[in-house]
């Protein structure tokens, strides 16, 4: 990898606690909107708002990724990817305000980190440091998965990032949460019963019958039992491939080295191209529950 890295901001005077109570903030609120797309509540759409300020990556050019965020600016923020993600940055935006020393790309990946935790995922080690880009000229459009594709591009496209096939399956296992809106992507539903939730479902659900949808939406999967559960065409490709499905059917089977893997994977997803500080050790926040 070629690539230039962008260097965190070395550690300022805020400590553990400063993080500690943004991540409560940001939890708190999600506990309060619960009812939020239907009983989805934020846990999806923050999830997903990291992922995409995080997933522009190139390992390559070391280009895209989470450092400036970049995604309010155009050319990201026109970015037919990024559509729907709106009340996700507006939902943290009071935290901006409060807190006026975090920047966007800090901001956004701990709302992820929110995100996975409160909805009972495993904890995510998260670093700071983060810093504004004051204008969109870095910014990576068109870089983000299209879902009407097939396995061999979902490979490409995660290798383009530095994943490997074990750290691509563990990442898209984070379709547990939230849901498609056909107003955002064209694509409509969630993919299991219980998308308010970090668990293996996604496994357990993808591992079940699926048929191709018929409507006048985008090709979509519907589960033949119920036809209540969605899947992307990218996410049936993971069934369609032996390096993917290997890691389907072990993650299906053990939710507990899913988890473990998915942490690893997510918070080296959320540091692409990032270069800390050695002084700047990973954080490891409490949940809400944990405080009580
Ligand atoms: Zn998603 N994703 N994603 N994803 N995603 C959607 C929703 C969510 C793909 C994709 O096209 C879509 C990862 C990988 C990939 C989440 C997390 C992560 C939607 C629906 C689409 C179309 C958006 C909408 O309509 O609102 C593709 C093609 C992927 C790879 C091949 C990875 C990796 C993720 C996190 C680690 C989440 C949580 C959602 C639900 C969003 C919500 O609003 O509820």
């Amino acid at each position: 990898f070629g690539g230039a890295t962008l260097n965190a901001a070395a550690a300022s005077s805020k400590t553990f606690n400063d993080y500690q109570a943004i991540y409560n903030d940001i939890a708190e609120k999600v506990r309060e909107n619960d009812e939020y797309d239907g009983g989805a509540g934020y846990f999806g759409i923050l999830t997903r708002l990291a992922w995409h300020s995080s997933g522009t990556y190139d390992a390559s050019k070391g280009s895209g990724g989470s450092f400036g965020g970049n995604m309010v600016f155009a050319p990201e923020q026109y970015d037919g990817a990024n559509a729907g993600l709106a009340p996700a940055r507006d939902f943290l935006s009071e935290f901006q305000y409060k807190y006026p020393w975090i920047s966007r790309g800090d901001l956004w990946t701990l709302g992820g980190v929110v995100a996975v935790q409160e909805a009972g995922g495993p904890k995510i080690p998260w670093r700071p440091g983060r810093v504004n880009a004051t204008d969109g000229k870095k910014g990576a459009p068109n870089t983000l998965p299209d879902a009407s594709r097939d396995g061999k591009y979902v490979k490409g496209l995660f290798g383009r990032m530095g994943f490997n096939e074990q750290e691509t399956v563990a990442l898209i296992g984070a379709h547990c949460l939230g849901k498609c809106h056909k107003n955002a992507s064209g694509y409509e539903g969630p993919w299991g019963p219980s998308f308010n939730m970090f668990t293996n479902d996604f496994f357990n659900y993808l591992l079940k019958d699926w048929q191709v949808k018929q409507w006048d939406g985008p090709k979509q999967y519907e589960d033949v039992e119920t036809k209540l559960f969605m899947m992307l065409p990218t996410d049936i490709a993971l069934k369609e491939e032996n390096y993917f499905l290997k890691w389907v059917k072990i993650y299906a089977d053990d939710e507990k080295k899913f988890f473990s893997d998915f942490s690893k994977a997510f918070a080296k997803l959320l540091e692409l191209g990032i270069q800390f500080p050695s002084s700047v050790k990973p954080f490891e926040f409490k949940t809400l529950d944990e405080q009580e």
